[in-house]
């Protein structure tokens, strides 16, 4: 065990349903690619990437879940959203939930990782795209960035997770 290393980062993720979450977070734990069912209520990774250790909260996307998405923004550092980069109907749905989310005050300090996800979707959104979308040039009040991933082969990944660990050392 790691008696000097007993920080862990809290980490939320979130999106609609559908949008990869799941995927994301077995990528993460299993570094493989495996069946993945709807997640009902919430399932927890502890993640450890060079010594930092970050636990990370699969919040289920379905629309009867996400008013109770606020019970897990205590102490959250990171707020990773996960984007169906194929979904234009629902991209300002997110973009709702992303505004509300960020105007919690128990999100005030947060860092917001976006995954434009399923990047591997021919005519899917690009990068560009999503932010635009999202009006990610509008939020000054947290650190954020944007990522294109495709969990299924885990591309992109690494990237975020990298851009979380860069965060980590300027506070
Ligand atoms: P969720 O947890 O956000 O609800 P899941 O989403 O991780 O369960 O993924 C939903 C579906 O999208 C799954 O398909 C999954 O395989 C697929 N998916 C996830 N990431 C990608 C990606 O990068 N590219 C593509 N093409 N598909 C992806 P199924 O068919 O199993 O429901
Ligand atoms: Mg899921």
């Amino acid at each position: 065990t790691e008696l000097f290393n007993h920080q862990e980062h809290k980490v939320i993720i979130v999106g609609l349903d559908n949008a990869g979450k799941t995927t994301i977070l077995y990528q993460f734990s299993m570094n493989e690619v495996v069946h993945t069912s709807p997640t009902i209520g919430s399932n927890v990774e502890e993640i450890v990437v060079n010594n930092t250790r970050f636990l990370m909260w699969d919040i289920g996307g379905q629309e009867s879940l996400r008013s109770s998405w606020n019970t897990y923004y205590t102490n959250t550092e990171f707020v990773i959203v996960v984007v169906d980069s194929t979904d234009r109907e629902r991209i300002s749905v997110t973009r709702e939930e992303l505004y509300k989310m960020l105007a919690h005050e128990d999100l005030r300090k947060a860092g917001l990782l976006i995954f434009a996800n399923k990047q591997d979707v021919k005519e899917c959104m690009t990068v560009a795209e999503i932010s635009q979308f999202l009006k990610l040039t509008s939020i000054k009040d947290h650190q954020w960035h944007i990522q294109a991933c495709c969990a299924l082969t885990g591309e992109g990944l690494c990237q975020g997770l990298e851009w979380m660990m860069s965060r980590l050392k300027i506070r």
